[in-house]
């Protein structure tokens, strides 16, 4: 593989399109949160900054996760793991900080990073070991069962009890994230069922690389829509 297909996009191939914007959405949306933290009330500036971070470390990933694509033609599972296994929990940390003043504890936090990383390695279970094997779908089963334990804490159970008895800018910000966990995040489970053998009642739909176009498409619509989702509110807060 020479230097120049490492660097070169193919126009029919969105899956290469997406990895390079993908990289650049990203870096771009963490030089605006960092930058504009310092525009936004003290009790807002965690949660930027934590966004900023979160589509910074994806940035890095998407870096990587390009070059790899671009040099092997294959999917990068363990990248995307690794970059998924550092920004969910990330993500879940933005509930805390939204719900900590109206009590939010480290120990819902920690329900959430437990769930979202159980979710994670059994996901990855799945994808890395047994993608063409019918029991792709056992591994995916557990996994959604930890991904509805989230949508269940941010939907009804402590997360929203905290936020809708604190009402306001904090009530608004949780039901705005929640529907990212709801719909925004259910791309993923699409993408894995349509792509592993197990997945779809043994029906494969799609090819590891069409899952990545689906994950690319997830990733930027939930990193960033996220943060900009903190960033409105957090701006439309005035000091
Ligand atoms: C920035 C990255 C995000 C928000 C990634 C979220 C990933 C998920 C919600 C993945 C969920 C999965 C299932 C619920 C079942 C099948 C396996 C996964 C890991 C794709």
């Amino acid at each position: 593989m020479d230097f120049l297909e490492v660097l070169s996009i193919d126009p029919a191939d969105p899956v290469s399109f997406t990895f390079f914007t993908g990289y650049m959405a990203m870096f771009a949306s963490s030089v605006f949160f960092l930058f504009e933290r310092s525009r936004v009330a003290d009790e807002w500036k965690s949660s930027l900054l934590v966004s900023g971070l979160i589509t910074g470390i994806a940035a890095v990933h998407y870096y990587y996760m390009r070059d790899y694509y671009q040099a092997t033609g294959e999917t990068p599972i363990a990248l995307r793991y690794i970059d998924w296994t550092l920004t969910v929990p990330l993500m879940c940390v933005e509930f805390y900080l939204i719900t900590k003043k109206a009590g939010g504890t480290a120990a819902i936090l920690w329900k959430l990073i437990l769930a979202s990383v159980a979710m994670l390695v059994l996901g990855y279970i799945g994808e890395a070991f047994y993608a063409n094997e019918t029991q792709s779908w056992v591994w995916g089963a557990l996994s959604g069962a930890a991904y509805f334990y989230i949508v269940w804490m941010v939907w009804k159970g402590d997360v929203a009890q905290l936020a809708n008895s604190a009402g306001g800018n904090v009530q608004k910000a949780v039901s705005a994230l929640m529907k990212f966990v709801v719909i925004g995040w259910a791309i993923y489970p699409i993408g894995y069922i349509a792509g592993t053998e197990g997945g779809l009642f043994g029906m494969r739909v799609l090819e590891g690389l069409d899952m990545d176009l689906v994950y690319n498409i997830g990733d930027a619509v939930n990193k960033i829509g996220f943060g900009l989702v903190i960033y409105a509110l957090a701006i439309g807060d005035k000091k």
